[in-house]
């Protein structure tokens, strides 16, 4: 038996268990990142924090060693797939705190691009605050994009690319708006790692945000312009 086997996560304290949450996460060990986060939540702690602190704390040990080559995508991949078991855990959890609903939200990744991790949980955490969230998956063209505001009929359009190549496909989506004259009919946010405010300006989006939590404070900030702007 080797030692990992030995390690009975419930005995841990807060602190040890989130290490070794880091870990598990890193091994793509689904079954127990979704025991760390019941073993938390059981601990009081709050839905939010266990996303934060353990599961993108994670990610983000996974995201440096892929990028330094010590890391490859199956092993990544299996490490976003036990990521996405601690999320559907939380994700009911997230949304119970919501208020009446504020919003509707479209949003999906751009073409080319099939990361999905982070728009999930922006998506998780705007359906917490009470928006409505309808997403439209990954590897988007213009297309879908239109389709989608056409019948959902949404305040925003939420886009996400993680890739530099990816990034620009954003300003096609824009741009055809502008162009069809529909562009001013939504408010635009913008996210994903390498994007940053600059990128944003220049493409023509309402906002950058940073990560879900800056997400759901600027939609709610525009939002709540935009039916000002409406009632005067
Ligand atoms: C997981 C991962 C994968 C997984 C994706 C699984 C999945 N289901 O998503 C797999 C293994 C499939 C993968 C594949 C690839 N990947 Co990859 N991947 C990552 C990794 C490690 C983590 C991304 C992640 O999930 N982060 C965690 C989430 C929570 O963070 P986030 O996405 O940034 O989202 C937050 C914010 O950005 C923001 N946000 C995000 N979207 C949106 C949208 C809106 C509207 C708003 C408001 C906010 C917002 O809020 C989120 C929550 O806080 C990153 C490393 C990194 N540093 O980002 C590389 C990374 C993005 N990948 C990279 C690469 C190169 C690839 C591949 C090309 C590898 C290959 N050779 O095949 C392929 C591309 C496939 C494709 N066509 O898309 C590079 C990109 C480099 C570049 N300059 O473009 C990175 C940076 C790694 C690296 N340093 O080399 N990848």
């Amino acid at each position: 038996m080797s030692d990992e086997e030995d390690i009975v996560l419930s005995e841990l304290n807060d602190d040890e268990l989130v290490e070794q949450m880091f870990d598990d996460l890193y091994d793509g060990l689904k079954e127990e990142i979704e025991e760390g986060v019941n073993i938390l939540l059981e601990r009081g702690w709050a839905p939010y924090d266990i996303l934060t602190k353990a599961l993108v704390g994670g990610m983000t040990i996974v995201g440096h060693d892929f990028r330094d080559g010590i890391l490859f995508v199956p092993e990544v991949l299996l490490a976003a797939n036990a990521m996405k078991g601690g999320m559907a855990i939380l994700k009911p959890l997230l949304a119970e705190t919501g208020a009446p609903r504020v919003g509707k939200m479209v949003i999906g990744t751009v073409k080319g691009d099939i990361h999905d991790i982070g728009k999930n949980l922006v998506s998780m955490m705007m359906e917490g605050a009470g928006f409505e969230v309808v997403d439209i998956g990954i590897n988007n063209p213009v297309e879908n994009y239109l389709e989608a505001l056409e019948t959902e009929q949404p305040d925003i359009l939420g886009m996400s690319a993680l890739l530099t190549t990816t990034m620009p496909y954003m300003k096609v989506v824009i741009d055809t708006l502008v162009e069809q004259g529909k562009r001013d009919d939504y408010i635009v946010l913008v996210g994903g790692a390498p994007l940053n405010e600059e990128f944003g300006k220049a493409i023509g989006a309402d906002a950058y945000c940073r990560d879900a939590a800056v997400a759901v404070e600027t939609a709610k900030e525009f939002v709540s312009r935009k039916h000002n702007q409406l009632a005067g």
